[in-house]
């Protein structure tokens, strides 16, 4: 039995303690994260909720028996963090995978707000419906245009720059993971107190994994050395541990959080369809990438290093392959042999 008296570190209490750590510690940061952990309780709420609702109430998104309509998960997840960073205080525009524009929040009176925070509400949509792990994303900057309203550039960002990232996964357990650019610590949602609280501090990837995480259905439209790597996956070799595991939950959140723990690579390539894969690189890829590096792992686009990646625009998508440091090593290596058409193995 847990002993009832170990002293537990909440969120708000934990971000409190390590503002002094923050890039520029003013309480303004520590303000937003905290709001954020509070919206993701509220979600998490919904998302608990999503079964219920679905199965027996009627399929969200339609009208329900009272003649309601009931507001799909992702769209309520999207309002839901929108209108909590708006009110925050701290945050002057925030862009978000649901919405084709950024929103510019109105200026706030005698006060200049830093910080602009991109966003994927509710990752992994494919699983909404289907009771399976699905995760919220967020990537927080210092804004770079002086005053008034944010603008585009404050959003196109390199994610080099991100002061803070983090994702909440809503799983068997619901957890907060963050970093401020120094180490990544984990807290567990406890429902019966209604506080996140520290369970994995300073989370560490594993140099290397044994389990892989792509869509292998995809395999036949992969460029042809991911092809070889996902063999080189399969083949047995037991000085390498091979065959590795693959798993692939289709929550890329949940991929990846699972792999931070038991080491792992997660993998979007190109496809012959899409030619940059299906993540976005402001939304899914920075931040996890930030999370990863801070973790000890790697984060590539299999050229460079994601949070190098100069966006253009909003939406801009990217290969990535992310994970435990040697897997993504190997994959890179592959990528770099075959440009310039030496033996893959
Ligand atoms: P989404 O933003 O529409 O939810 O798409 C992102 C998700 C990732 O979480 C997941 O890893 C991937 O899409 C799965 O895509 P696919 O079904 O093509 O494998
Ligand atoms: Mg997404």
């Amino acid at each position: 039995m847990s002993n009832p008296l170990k002293k537990l570190i909440t969120l708000d209490e934990f971000i409190i303690r390590n503002e002094k750590d923050f890039p520029f510690a003013s309480g303004e940061l520590s303000g937003l994260l905290r709001d954020i952990g509070l919206a993701a309780k509220i979600v998490n709420r919904e998302v608990n909720k999503a079964g219920l609702v679905t199965d027996i109430q009627g399929i969200m998104g339609s009208t329900n028996s009272s003649g309601e309509e009931q507001k799909k998960l992702d769209v309520y997840a999207n309002d839901m963090f929108i209108n909590a960073l708006r009110v925050s205080g701290e945050c002057c525009g925030v862009a978000t995978e649901e919405n084709d524009d950024y929103i510019a929040f109105e200026p706030l009176p005698g006060k200049n707000v830093k910080y602009i925070v991109n966003l994927d509400p509710l990752d992994g949509s494919g699983n909404i419906d289907v009771n399976v792990s699905i995760g919220t994303i967020f990537s927080i900057f210092r804004r770079v245009s002086l005053s008034g309203p944010c603008t585009r550039e404050d959003f196109l960002q390199k994610g080099r720059e991100q002061v803070a990232a983090g994702y909440i996964i809503y799983g068997s357990s619901t957890m907060l993971v963050y970093t401020t650019g120094n180490g990544v610590n984990g807290f567990t949602l406890d429902p019966s107190i209604g506080e996140f609280c520290l369970s994995h501090p300073n989370f560490k990837f594993p140099s290397n994994g044994k389990i892989y995480s792509v869509n292998q259905g995809n395999f036949l439209k992969f460029p042809e050395p991911i092809r070889r790597y996902i063999d080189y996956c399969t083949a047995e070799d037991k000085a390498t541990g091979r065959p590795y595991s693959f798993r692939y939950i289709g929550s890329m959140v949940a991929d990846f959080h699972r792999n931070m723990i038991q080491g792992g690579i997660y993998m979007y390539p190109p496809t012959t369809k899409q030619a940059k894969g299906k993540l976005r690189l402001l939304f899914e890829c920075n931040p996890l990438a930030f999370i990863a590096e801070q973790a000890g792992g790697k984060a590539s686009s299999g050229e460079v290093p994601i949070m190098d990646l100069e966006p253009t625009e909003l939406h801009e998508r990217t290969p990535i392959y992310i994970g435990s440091t040697d897997m993504v090593d190997k994959v890179e290596e592959m990528l770099r042999k075959a440009k310039v058409g030496e033996a893959l193995l």
